[in-house]
């Protein structure tokens, strides 16, 4: 089996590469360079015609959407236990996070940093950038909340658990005060504990590296 994960750098697409990186997966990093809009030209849009990152080419099939790359790394490698596919409670709670970010949360980050998306008028963009913040900065309170252990799931550390840490990153870029969040902090420090999560963000760096060096 090959598997190429289509990355950028500061991107969701950070939790899939944890997730590959948990699983013991071999892959290739794939880096776009998205300020040059490397995810609309017509090579990549063959494989996510989306225009997005991340995507998993598994075999020469592309899959993409963060929640079903993670779900299908967790099945393709059941040793890694990246989900608690034999909890269903547990694994409710799973999907209703994962769905929550990306229908909720991640697209108030778009509301701010996409604007166009929502609106061709400019003259609305601030009132539509103010409402994706505080869809966010919301979303970040609710996170630190229900904290209830070491992991997002509690006592399982999951898939889930790289997914928040694309939000941290983004809360930082923000400039949201992210002191006020100490169980997310210490769960963020476990996870940046984690040999495969050091992993998954060197090679982040290294591919984007590799990539800028080339265009330079
Ligand atoms: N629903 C998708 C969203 C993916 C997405 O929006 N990715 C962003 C990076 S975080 C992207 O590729 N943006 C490129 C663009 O908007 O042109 C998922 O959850 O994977």
């Amino acid at each position: 089996m090959t598997l190429t994960l289509y990355l950028a750098a500061g991107s969701c697409s950070l939790a899939s590469q944890i997730a590959l990186e948990e699983a013991q997966a071999s892959y290739e990093p794939r880096a776009l360079l998205m300020a040059d809009g490397e995810q609309k030209q017509a090579d990549f849009l063959a494989i996510n015609p989306r225009g997005r990152v991340p995507a998993l080419v598994i075999d020469g099939t592309p899959i993409s959407e963060t929640v079903a790359i993670l779900t299908y790394i967790s099945l393709r490698f059941p040793e890694a236990a990246l989900l608690p596919f034999d909890d269903p409670d547990l694994m409710g709670k799973a999907y209703e996070r994962m769905s929550w970010y990306a229908s909720s949360l991640h697209v108030g980050i778009a509301q701010m940093w996409r604007t166009e998306r929502f609106s061709a008028e400019e003259d609305g963009w601030t009132g539509i950038q103010a409402c994706g913040r505080a869809i966010v900065e919301s979303g970040f309170d609710e996170i630190e909340q229900r904290f209830e252990g070491p992991w997002v799931l509690g006592d399982h550390y999951s898939v889930v658990d790289g997914y928040t840490q694309v939000f941290w990153r983004w809360g930082e870029r923000m400039g949201v005060d992210m002191s006020q969040y100490r169980r997310w902090a210490a769960q963020g420090n476990r996870l940046l504990e984690r040999p495969a999560v050091a992993r998954a963000l060197a090679s982040e760096k290294q591919a984007l590296d590799a990539r800028t060096a080339a265009v330079a």
